[in-house]
């Protein structure tokens, strides 16, 4: 063929061209889509043993998944549904522009919502289940700051009033107002998802759904069938975490999740991917990951245009042009659209010769179409296949907005619309607001027996009622778990033990208890080894939806890798990140599943607060409970690993997040009581707390609780007298108080000794198992005391401390900054010591030495203290640094 001339050639290709179509097409209306794929399947086969390679493609066509002739036919009534549409459009546009007029700066979104309205109408209109539904509805995920959509859906429905809807953003108003986002903290009986936080609302949904697999495969639910929906915006996919999971999603055959992303194709900035196209791109990433791809490009006009081109090139065109030429097309008109889209070739301005420029310029989105929206969400709600679904729907960011910020740049910010483009946003959405009116942007709601409140309702009734709604349920435990924590209390007399193990046994007992141990769920991220937990593998199993499909290497092995339909254990593998989701969702089943299940989330320390930092915010924000176990904490105790692995600082991060309550326990029965307070707290009291604590694998004789009544209270209050100095009367003149905690403890009380024995002063040693515990508390009763002046109640901290004389030397493995924050309630200068700086590998011994945390350098800061304040020669000190071997010229654990 090569020798014929070009013109030969050309035709030629296009017979064969149009030969294969025809067959294909004979193919598939005779016997199906199967054969079709079974034919190119087998060509596929019969190319590569030729040594030709087809490129990989993730890819479809740019045109939308579902033909026309494929779409169900749309149950609802789209006019009423159209008017409903355009008075939430109204609303939720009114609320953010007149809260911007009242106070300018307060913020808010118009152009998010306005992209995702038909999205959203769409799924409340037909699919999304309410939390009255027999399987407790379906698990939506509002993309964030779309919230005003919500709020002015939710004034249509009667659930909030046009005080509220004018209380947005202003959540200090003595009547409450609106949270900016969806914040189940702020709203707790409206909103169950925090979603504002780019790129955590997938993984999210994603562990969520797994987890409402993990709860039906253990029997503590009922299959249901709900749903886990997230809505998701296109620039949020860029978020390493929102791809970050989609593979295990398919892994996890969650058929019972679906992904909407509202390819507006812009993000906050400019274009999501101006130069390339961001629907593409992510259908390769979910197809590639084993996700069911729906792709709703086109508005239905499109859809007669690609019937009547038989050249294949306006598919052709679809697909060549960049998004960010598409989004020029917005804010260009008709002639414009005409010349550059279809003017690229001759037979398409053919194509549209009878189209007149208006017509082209209001050529859908597929997005904004409802039928198209409806027939995907028809698709993924009955796809069938133990399968995730996504839907990228292509609209408009700004849609309706006009020349204020249709498809603009600066649309995501815009927050203001003078009279000409509220004018233009009022009769473009017909809303009976009169030109008078407009300058006062006033709220629109139909009359309770209008056609559009009435259907509106009744379609929320069949639904099963309105949503978003947080409906916690829980059923407080009996409790009786109080025997579990003898054995910790008693001590482990001449054994050595690490609190680590101490914490692991106390697991493994807690799960066969007959009242709460179906409701543990043990969460480790690939550390379950380190931590000594590979005993609890074979105990309680871990969790697989699909069982064990294969002998496990180790199966003739006690403590085999034990993977059970099942099983307890959830082996997040290596994700810090997916392990905070899946506590997360074990955290809150008591809102969102009425089951209280009781996370105990195992990770390295390190890889926990600075790691996954915003997902602990956001698992507060939602009312999770729950253990977090910061294991192999510390940064001296860790010894070899060095300065990636140790923590010195988690014990400082945890102070941020108000609902965590965070502990550094020295001994087994601080953790024994430390874990039953927050159990009794969290599952029987039903307060609402996150537990942090850290646990050390330093093994020591771990000593029985004191006697002393005042112990318990101590330790959960942040501390307690551990031991008093033996010395007493005159030769107790010189006092000084040891503050040690969690792995420096027993440097503490090593240097208590020294103090005594080589130099005299009588030093008592106080257990601090929660600087956070004493400062919010301390902080609490100082307040008390500013606005009532003259109240009395002292902080714990000064309750314990306040009738002590001497001086005060705090040492722990974490920073100075962590007991410099009580320092102010500390009767008298409290030294600080501590490990700031990197971490190094090398033993126990030195690194407490490299960071002056080790018993010399208490005892050395008593009797410099001492010297100080006159009781003491202060050559004493200067001797000391000779005697105790510390060499002032050392290393500065501060900066080198
Ligand atoms: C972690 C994080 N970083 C930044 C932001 C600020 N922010 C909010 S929305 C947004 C752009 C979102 O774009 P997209 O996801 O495409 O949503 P759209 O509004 O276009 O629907 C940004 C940068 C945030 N909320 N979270
Ligand atoms: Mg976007």
């Amino acid at each position: 063929m090569a020798d014929k001339p070009a013109s030969e050639q050309h035709q030629q290709r296009q017979i064969e061209d149009h030969e294969w179509r025809e067959s294909i097409d004979y193919v598939l209306n005779s016997q199906g889509p199967d054969r079709v794929r079974d034919l190119l399947h087998q060509l596929q086969v019969r190319v590569q043993e030729q040594g030709v390679s087809i490129p990989f493609t993730a890819n479809t066509p740019y045109i939308n998944t579902i033909p026309q002739h494929q779409q169900p036919v749309f149950p609802g009534n789209r006019e009423i549904e159209r008017r409903i549409k355009s008075i939430v459009r109204w609303n939720a546009m009114a609320m953010v522009v007149r809260a911007n007029r009242e106070s300018a700066g307060i913020g808010g979104h118009i152009s998010t919502y306005a992209s995702a309205a038909t999205l959203w109408e769409v799924g409340f209109n037909h699919f999304w289940r309410g939390p009255d539904h027999a399987c407790l509805g379906d698990m939506v995920f509002f993309q964030g700051h779309a919230s005003p959509g919500v709020y002015a859906r939710a004034f249509l429905e009667g659930r909030l009033d046009e005080g509220d809807l004018s209380r947005f953003r202003r959540e200090l108003d003595p009547e409450g107002g609106l949270s900016s986002y969806p914040h189940p903290y702020l709203m707790p009986d409206f909103w169950e998802f925090p979603t504002v936080s780019m790129g955590l609302t997938s993984l999210s949904a994603i562990y969520q759904a797994r987890f409402n697999h993990y709860l039906v495969d253990r029997d503590l639910r009922e299959r249901s069938g709900r749903k886990v929906w997230a809505l998701l915006g296109d620039g949020e996919m860029d978020e390493p975490e929102s791809l970050g999971a989609i593979t295990l999603a398919a892994r996890e055959q969650l058929g019972n999740l679906i992904f909407v992303i509202n390819c507006n194709l812009q993000r906050l900035d400019g274009p999501v991917r101006g130069n390339g196209k961001i629907i593409q791109e992510l259908e390769a990433a979910f197809r590639g990951a084993g996700w069911h791809v729906i792709k709703v490009i086109w508005g239905r006009e499109w859809d007669e245009l690609l019937e009547r081109d038989e050249t294949g090139l306006l598919q052709k065109r679809m697909e060549e042009v960049l998004d960010g030429e598409m989004q020029r097309y917005v804010v260009s008109d008709g002639a414009y659209i005409r010349q550059h889209f279809f003017g690229k070739y001759p037979e398409l301005l053919e194509l549209v010769k009878d189209y007149s420029d208006e017509q082209i310029r209001k050529l859908t989105r597929g997005g904004h179409d409802p039928e198209k929206v409806h027939a995907a969400y028809k698709e993924a709600t009955t796809h069938g296949k133990p399968q995730p679904t996504v839907i990228l729907a292509h609209t408009i960011k700004g849609y309706g907005l006009g020349e204020a910020g249709e498809g603009r740049n600066i649309t995501h910010g815009q927050k203001k619309l003078n009279l000409d483009e509220l004018r233009e946003f009022r009769t473009r959405f017909n809303i009976p607001v009169s030109d008078e009116d407009l300058e006062e942007t006033p709220f629109y709601r139909p009359a309770d027996d209008s056609p559009e409140v009435l259907y509106l309702k009744k379609r929320r009734e069949v639904l099963g009622g309105s949503m978003p709604r947080r409906q916690p349920m829980t059923a407080p435990q009996a409790c009786k778990t109080e025997a579990i924590f003898d054995e910790l209390n008693a001590g482990s007399g001449d054994r050595e033990v690490a609190t680590t193990m101490s914490f692991v046994h106390l697991l493994a007992k807690l799960l066969k208890d007959p009242e709460i141990g179906d409701k543990i769920v043990p969460i480790v991220p690939d550390e379950a080894r380190t931590f000594g937990m590979e005993a609890l593998f074979r105990q309680a199993g871990i969790y697989s939806h699909v069982g064990q499909l294969y002998e496990p290497v180790d199966k003739g092995n006690l403590l085999f890798y034990n993977e059970k339909k099942t099983g307890a254990i959830l082996e997040e593998g290596l994700s810090e990140a997916g392990s905070m989701a899946s506590f997360i969702a074990a955290g809150t089943a008591y809102a969102n599943n009425h089951v209280s299940t009781i996370p105990f989330y195992t990770y390295y320390s390190m890889f926990g607060f600075q790691r996954v930092g915003d997902s602990i915010w956001q698992a507060c924000d939602q009312g999770a409970k729950g253990f977090l176990v910061g294991a192999t904490a510390g940064r001296t105790t860790l010894a070899g690993e060095g300065l990636q692995h140790q923590d010195g600082h988690s014990h400082v991060l945890a102070l941020t997040p108000p609902r965590v309550k965070a502990y550094d326990p020295a001994f087994a029965y601080e953790l024994g009581t430390i874990i039953h307070d927050g159990i009794t707290r969290m599952y029987c009291n039903d307060e609402t707390w996150i537990y942090y604590l850290t646990v050390m694998n330093e093994v020591y004789k771990q000593p029985a609780m004191p006697s002393d009544p005042m112990t318990r209270e101590g330790i959960l209050r942040g501390m307690y007298r551990f031991r008093k100095s033996p010395l007493k009367g005159a030769k107790a003149k010189r006092r000084a108080h040891l503050l040690g905690s969690g792995a420096i403890m027993n440097e503490t009380i090593k240097a208590q000794e020294l103090l005594h024995e080589k130099y005299g002063v009588a030093a008592d040693v106080w257990s601090v198992t929660s600087y956070k515990e004493l400062y919010r508390d301390a902080i609490e009763a100082e307040r008390n005391h500013l606005l009532n002046p003259g109240a009395t109640e002292r902080p714990w901290i000064e309750q314990v401390l306040g009738q002590e004389k001497g001086v005060f030397v705090a040492a722990s493995d974490y920073m100075k900054a962590l007991p410099a924050v009580v320092a102010r309630w500390v009767p008298g200068r409290l030294h600080l010591l501590g490990t700031d700086g990197f971490g190094r590998s090398d033993s126990r011994e030195r690194l407490r030495d490299f960071f002056e945390v080790d018993h010399r350098y208490i005892a050395l800061a008593a009797l410099h203290e001492l010297a100080l304040d006159g009781d003491l020669d202060m050559k004493v000190a200067r001797q000391a640094i000779k005697d105790l071997g510390i060499d002032p010229g050392k290393l500065n654990p501060h900066v080198d």
